[in-house]
């Protein structure tokens, strides 16, 4: 029997109950055979769709260590992303294939005064549980789009979903632990580690003050279940308003230290231009750069494809959804012609400031032909997003005016 074959008899039971991606020493093999693919508007963009546990097809960026982005149809199904359909990004392929929830600990170290060893059931009786809906979106959503093109992976705009976290704040375990004077910052770890001795582990860091603000939160329930395994099973730092990147995933060491800290994934990687615009020209060495934080205000038609044909005379209601780093979304227009001229549309109920905004708007071609769809959002802090679009060399953080082109006849 071929592993694939194996595979396809796993079900999702066997998953749930140890969480364990590890059966017959199946690892990380995805399900092919469907041979489903999706294409995405650049050269090379064609993605094989694949099923991991817990997971619907997701379309494939790299197998190991599992890269995968939501088919952007999926945001059309509702403001928050299903568990199953929810974007996957690690970075070091020795990953944890078996979790046991119940022999997990949390460790917080550093300059305490009671160095801590947390269990799952020890950490939610800390306090009341808090929840929050907020979007996880990877620095690098959308850089496939990057002109001119830039190294690592050729994303889409799937790497980003909206789900609604329980846990406790980060705050309170900090406080339990007793943060000592001279506290500058507090590093974040999980069970993942580089496969290689030189490989740099992936640790990230927040300042104390962020730390303590009572907004991030140690999460382990994601839509009001368990976190899937390969989302950060049994616990997950949640980061309202930043970036992915500081979403530590099956978080294991914290550590509060007394100085900035310096490891790769801060110092070299997941860093912006550091001047006004966070952007650079191509081929030009940076002479500055910074860390990358809060998520930039974006906005997408989610109910209609490129290409899609639509007919003259009809109406028809254009939805979609916008986000930012948690001014809050005031507006979301849409153009018919270039941007001279904007339509405001309706905002659904907010389910919270870090949260998709769900938007719509009736709209009617007023001539035949292609006829390009732009989508533009503004927060509550008067930031809205360029009509033309910055670079930097790593792809970050885009957020230029999207543009649908639909066909009316
Ligand atoms: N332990 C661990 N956590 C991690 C990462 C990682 O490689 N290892 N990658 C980060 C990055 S860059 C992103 S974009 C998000 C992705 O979260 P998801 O896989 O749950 O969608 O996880 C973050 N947390
Ligand atoms: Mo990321």
């Amino acid at each position: 029997m071929k592993s694939d074959d194996k595979n396809t008899m796993l079900n999702r039971r066997e998953f749930l109950q140890g969480m364990s991606m590890v059966a017959a020493g199946l690892a990380f093999t995805p399900l092919r055979g469907q041979a489903a693919t999706e294409t995405l508007d650049f050269g090379n963009g064609t993605r094989e769709l694949v099923s991991y546990p817990q997971k619907r097809p997701l379309m494939l960026i790299t197998a190991r260590p599992p890269h995968l982005e939501t088919p952007f149809s999926t945001f059309n199904e509702g403001v928050v992303t299903p568990n199953d359909a929810f974007f996957v990004r690690y970075h070091l392929a020795n990953m944890p294939t078996a979790i046991d929830g119940e022999q997990h600990r949390l460790k917080i170290s550093g300059l305490v005064n009671k160095t801590l060893s947390l269990s799952l059931a020890e950490l939610k009786k800390l306090g009341e549980p808090v929840e929050v809906v907020a979007v996880n979106q990877c620095a690098g959503n959308s850089r496939g789009f990057s002109a001119p093109r830039v190294f690592g992976a050729q994303l889409g705009n799937g790497s980003m979903g909206n789900a609604k976290w329980t846990g406790v704040p980060l705050k309170t375990v900090l406080e339990h632990a007793g943060v000592q004077a001279g506290a500058k910052q507090v590093t974040f770890n999980g069970l993942d580690n580089p496969l290689m001795s030189g490989t740099p582990d992936f640790i990230k860091a927040l300042d104390i003050d962020h730390a303590l603000s009572g907004e991030p939160l140690i999460a382990w329930a994601m839509n009001d279940t368990d976190i899937p395994f390969l989302n950060g099973y049994p616990i997950k730092l949640i980061v309202p308003g930043y970036f992915g990147t500081y979403w530590i995933k099956h978080l294991s060491e914290i550590s509060v230290i007394d100085h900035g800290f310096d490891g790769f994934f801060m110092k070299t990687a997941y860093r912006l231009p550091d001047n006004d615009c966070e952007c650079s020209a191509a081929g030009i060495a940076l002479a500055k750069t910074k860390p990358i934080t809060q998520l930039k205000i974006r906005s997408f038609i989610t109910s209609l494809r490129a290409g899609d044909t639509l007919r003259y005379g009809e109406t028809i209601v254009l939805r979609g959804i916008a986000f930012d780093g948690g001014g809050g979304i005031a507006a979301v227009d849409i153009s018919d012609d270039g941007g001279q001229h904007w339509q405001a549309s309706t905002l659904s109920k907010s389910l919270g400031k870090y949260s998709f905004q769900e938007w719509q708007a009736s709209w009617k071609p007023k001539e035949k032909g292609t006829i390009a769809l732009q989508v533009r959002a503004r927060n509550r802090l008067g930031e809205q997003q360029p009509a033309v679009s910055t670079w930097n060399p790593s792809g970050y953080a885009r957020n230029v005016i999207e543009t649908t082109p639909v066909l009316v006849v």
